[in-house]
């Protein structure tokens, strides 16, 4: 019934340079940076009609946004176990052809910020996502109690990862620190493909 997913996506990306992820555990701040960044209409999908039943049971929304060559994929990682047997065939569809992963946590929440590691983790196993470029956002920086970019490099157990990495303090409402982050993102997806 319907279109695919994958030639669904196919069609709608077929001409595009650059996929990036945003993801994070939810109230992260990831809509917020995307309604921050103004690079267009935003659109809320619920990936496939043949999956509707079991995505709406999962709550999974995907938000995309496109901007000149780039598009932006963005929904929220974390959930019961049970939940993410259903959505992990199709995270693994939006893996394809990523070149960078922004991974938003909300540096205030202390209590998720384990979950928060596990969930970068377990996207970073992935194998399409090997060779992407991580961007993190310590988001919510104007929070009194929030960690700092070392606290959560070191929370996030960043260290350990084997992407090219770079963490960003932000505050998602100001706008602070969101372009330099995705400059750095841009600059280093473009030096990789280059060499
Ligand atoms: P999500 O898309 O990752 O789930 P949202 O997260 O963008 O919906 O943000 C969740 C809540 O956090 C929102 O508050 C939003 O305004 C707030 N938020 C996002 N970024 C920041 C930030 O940098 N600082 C502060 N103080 N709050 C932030 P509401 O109240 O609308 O739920
Ligand atoms: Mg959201």
């Amino acid at each position: 019934m319907g279109l695919s997913f994958t030639k669904l996506f196919s069609r709608l990306f077929a001409k595009r340079e650059m996929r990036i992820l945003m993801v994070g555990l939810d109230a992260a701040g990831k809509t917020t940076i995307l309604y921050k960044l103004k690079l267009g209409e935003i659109v809320t999908t619920i990936p496939t009609i043949d999956m509707k039943n079991t995505i709406e049971l999962a709550g999974f929304n995907v938000e995309t946004v496109e901007y000149k060559n780039i598009s932006f994929t963005v929904w929220d990682v974390g959930g019961q176990d049970k939940v993410r047997l259903y959505i992990r065939p199709l995270w693994r569809h939006y893996f394809q052809n990523t070149q960078g992963l922004i991974f938003v946590v909300d540096s205030n929440d202390r209590d998720r910020v384990v979950e928060a590691r596990d969930e970068l983790h377990r996207m970073l196993n992935e194998d399409e996502l090997r060779d992407a470029v991580l961007l993190v956002f310590a988001n919510k920086q104007d929070l009194p109690n929030a960690m700092n970019a070392a606290e959560i490099t070191d929370k996030l157990g960043l260290h350990s990862l084997r992407q090219r990495q770079y963490i960003q303090s932000t505050c998602a409402t100001s706008g602070e620190g969101l372009y330099e982050g995705l400059d750095w993102l841009s600059n280093n997806i473009a030096n990789k493909a280059s060499t």
